[in-house]
């Protein structure tokens, strides 16, 4: 595209009297092609095409920029929360924040009437809330995606896509970051909020390059296949976090995307809870090369899947012969693949590691006893230990002694102890935890380094985690889950209510205090150093004789508070009263979860393995090939005393401390998923439980502060940077004053804003009328600069 001035720029030079007369032409009729008749426009045209030419290609600029699109001259009106008359209490409206009365019984009311209407998206200001319809709707469509380009927002009715369309005006407006928060409980809506988002961002970014932007579509398909399974809540349940960024030119085109994930639930890979599945690649895979006849190629058997993901046995065959499914789901990961870029040896390689680690799952031990030894294991039958170790392309006498083994060392001098049977078995499971976890890892940054690109300057952040859960039985990976959530609601109570306090207080201003429910005690009872809950399970992770009722004590003696409580007569467990609800914690195996603890012996055979991909996983400058291992352990020392690796809990706070320093420098936009009813039934609609999400989501105090109180707040100086040009002309430079301040305000005829000591206040509906002017000012000041330069010119 064509490069354009700076309207400021651009303006000195500019015929005053010509740009009147097509301003005003121009308002009458608001049409590009119309314009470009102007007697004006066709004087100076002559028989030259080029500037025709030119004059399109600057619009095309323009509209990229997202100015232009909608060229309408409509008279904008100052949108007054309109109030709903109390006698009809329960009127279908848009955003709660103009419901005249404000409690739970009407805002439930409303919510279902909406509901069952199939109004699943209402505002509450300028947050989205999102009930889950449990079904198709047709309202993801290109029309609808056009019909949410660069609108004010009051002119459709809510939709996910007028979040994303908020966020990207809001990057290319005026060059800031944004950031898309999606909160809820498991089985919400989260994660198709975020499809859905990522959907219309790639609809609004044009990029020119369709390869790019379909590669970018194959993003989330491909990461939850690895990363999401079906558990007792979700079918299609997320056991990672996601932060995606969407990256963007400064004039709003995709250039490109960037995933960070956060604590995969490795777990799952050995054990899955009754009625629960293994992640969906293992299905897949296992179904794809079933139908192709495949199997024996990646060495799984095919009369009985391998016990990783057959843990309710025959089920899954069953699944597998009658459902074709899986299959085209294996087909379609293909596709992913080789969108987003990988190569046919990296697919290949991956395969086989996801074969290699079924087969690892169906290694067994026996205990050897002889008279002196008992606690020695080996493993009788040597096929599924053949067949991982090819598949991993280690020797298979190397994989048994990491095993059935391992070295200590005391006093400088390499041990080698045998491994019981039960030993043996942990190990091989941490095995297969490993190679998935760092599998994963490893495809994310691939993604990465296939969609990076460093020329974008600005982003989208679109964040989907794991949602809230309370199960019949929760352990570890529920309590980081719940405290990740736990985060995320401390931080949207500081955005809505605690920093817009704070501020109305040190301006000076005299505005309504909401009270809120603040999660802070809690999420200190979660994070403090030493005494909070994480510290507590790393210094007892610490203790080789720690057990994990030593655990639960210990929980008990420090943790001193109304949210912690111990019930009486159940060893292992312990309860948490979240800002969610109460969830019971069953204790057992926290210790071992959170150490998370992979024996050195099988980082080195790992490291032998022929298959460049693995080694890569489990890289370091030590890789040996070709000897024994424990010779090689022998000979390195150091190598087994410095693997004693960094704990889940300390992992897992240090993403939690990155996740949330990405987000604070983008601007946020909230959207708040609800589940209807725990049935997943479309129109079913609980008022109970949608109570309870009203409730501990704070929407009731949201929108009490969205009506009463400033979302926004702008530095004098920076207001006037952003809006001059709405009350002065380009050529002058006002001062960023408050009198400046006043000017604007009062040229774009708006109410109920509010001056502090050194901001301007506003209500969320004011930014977005004060956008919609400025660019329907800079529209015009475009259209002039393309109609000058070819008069100059
Ligand atoms: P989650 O991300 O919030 O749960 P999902 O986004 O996976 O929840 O939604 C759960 C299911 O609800 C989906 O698989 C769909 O069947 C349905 N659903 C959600 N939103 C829509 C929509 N807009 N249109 C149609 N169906 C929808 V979890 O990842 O478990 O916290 O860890
Ligand atoms: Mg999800």
């Amino acid at each position: 595209p064509p490069t354009l001035l700076h309207p400021e720029k651009w303006c000195r030079g500019f015929n005053h009297f010509i740009s009147q007369c097509l301003i005003k032409d121009f308002e009458k009729r608001p049409s590009v092609t119309h314009l470009l008749e102007h007697p004006f426009i066709r004087q100076a045209r002559g028989k030259d095409m080029s500037l025709q030419k030119q004059l399109a290609d600057l619009i095309q600029a323009q509209e990229q920029l997202g100015f232009v699109a909608k060229i309408r001259y409509e008279r904008i009106h100052t949108r007054r929360p309109y109030r709903v008359d109390a006698a009809d209490k329960y009127s279908l409206d848009d955003d709660l924040v103009n419901l005249e009365v404000l409690d739970e019984d009407t805002i439930i009311h409303q919510l279902q009437k909406r509901y069952v209407d199939l109004q699943i998206y209402t505002y509450v200001g300028d947050i989205l809330i999102a009930l889950n319809p449990f079904q198709n709707l047709s309202i993801y469509s290109p029309q609808f995606s056009k019909l949410y380009h660069g609108v004010k927002r009051s002119s459709n009715p809510p939709h996910i896509f007028a979040s994303a369309d908020a966020a990207y005006q809001g990057m290319v407006t005026f060059s800031k970051d944004q950031c898309i928060i999606i909160s809820g409980e498991s089985g919400a809506g989260k994660t198709e909020s975020a499809h859905l988002i990522v959907q219309h961002l790639t609809f609004l970014g044009k990029a020119n390059n369709r390869a790019l932007r379909e590669k970018i579509l194959q993003v989330n398909p491909l990461v939850e296949a690895f990363g999401n399974a079906c558990t007792a809540i979700n079918d299609n349940s997320s056991r990672f976090g996601k932060y995606l960024e969407m990256m963007f030119t400064p004039t709003g085109a995709v250039m490109g995307a960037k995933i960070s994930e956060y604590l995969l639930e490795k777990s799952r890979v050995i054990k899955q809870a009754v009625g629960e599945k293994n992640f969906h690649i293992f299905y897949y895979i296992y179904a794809g090369l079933f139908h192709q006849k495949k199997l024996s190629e990646y060495r799984l058997p095919e009369e009985k899947p391998p016990r990783y993901i057959d843990n309710e046995t025959g089920r899954v065959m069953q699944d597998i012969i009658t459902k074709d499914s899986y299959g085209r789901q294996f087909e379609a990961i293909k596709h992913c693949f080789r969108i987003i870029g990988f190569t046919d040896e990296e697919v290949h390689s991956v395969y086989k590691i996801l074969a290699g680690i079924l087969n690892t799952g169906n290694i067994e031990f026996a205990a050897i006893s002889s008279q002196h030894q008992t606690d020695k294991s080996e493993v009788p039958n040597a096929e599924a230990l053949d067949n991982a170790a090819v598949l991993l392309s280690i020797g298979s006498e190397e994989l048994q002694e990491a095993l059935t083994s391992h070295c200590v060392v005391t006093r400088g001098e390499t041990i080698i102890r045998t491994n019981t049977v039960d030993k043996a078995a942990d190990v091989r499971d941490a095995m297969s935890k490993a190679l998935y976890g760092r599998l994963f890892s490893w495809i994310v940054n691939r993604i990465n380094t296939l969609l990076h690109n460093a020329e974008s300057r600005m982003n989208v952040g679109i964040l989907d985690i794991f949602g809230f859960e309370n199960f019949t039985r929760n352990s570890f990976e529920q309590l980081c889950i719940n405290i990740a959530n736990e985060q995320i609601q401390f931080y949207f109570n500081q955005h809505i209510f605690a920093l817009e306090q704070m501020e109305y207080q040190n301006e000076g201003i005299d505005a309504t205090t909401v009270e809120y429910e603040d999660n802070r005690p809690l999420l200190d009872m979660f994070l403090q150093k030493p005494m909070g809950v994480l510290s507590l399970l790393d210094e007892e992770s610490r203790f080789p004789q720690a057990t994990d009722l030593t655990l639960v004590d210990k929980f008990e003696d420090n943790l001193r508070c109304k949210y912690f409580w111990r019930p009486k007569r159940v060893e292992l467990c312990f309860g948490i009263q979240h800002y969610a609800g109460k969830v019971l914690y069953d204790a057992y195996g926290f210790l071992e979860k959170n150490r998370d603890t992979l024996p050195a012996d099988i980082v080195v055979v790992l490291r032998t393995s022929e298959n460049k991909l693995l080694q890569q996983l489990f890289s370091s400058p030590l890789t040996k090939t070709g000897i024994s291992l424990h010779s090689f352990m022998m000979r390195h020392p150091e190598e087994t005393t410095n693997m004693k690796r960094q704990t889940v809990a300390s992992y897992f706070r240090y993403s939690l401390m990155d996740l949330l320093s990405k987000m604070v420098v983008g601007q946020p936009h909230f959207v708040r998923c609800i589940k209807p009813n725990d049935h997943r039934e479309a129109l079913k609609f609980s008022q109970e439980r949608v109570l309870v999400q009203l409730r501990y989501t704070g929407i009731l105090e949201t929108v009490k502060i969205r009506q009463q109180g400033y979302s926004h707040r702008i530095l004098f100086e920076e207001f006037v940077k952003r809006y001059y040009y709405l009350a002065f002309k380009a050529h002058q430079t006002p001062l960023g004053s408050r009198e400046s301040c006043i000017a604007i305000l009062e040229k774009s005829k708006l109410d109920n804003w509010v001056l502090g000591k050194t901001k301007v206040f506003l209500k969320y509906y004011h930014i977005e009328q004060l956008n919609l002017f400025l660019r329907e000012v800079i529209g015009r000041v475009v259209i002039m600069q393309a109609y000058t330069k070819g008069w100059l010119g």
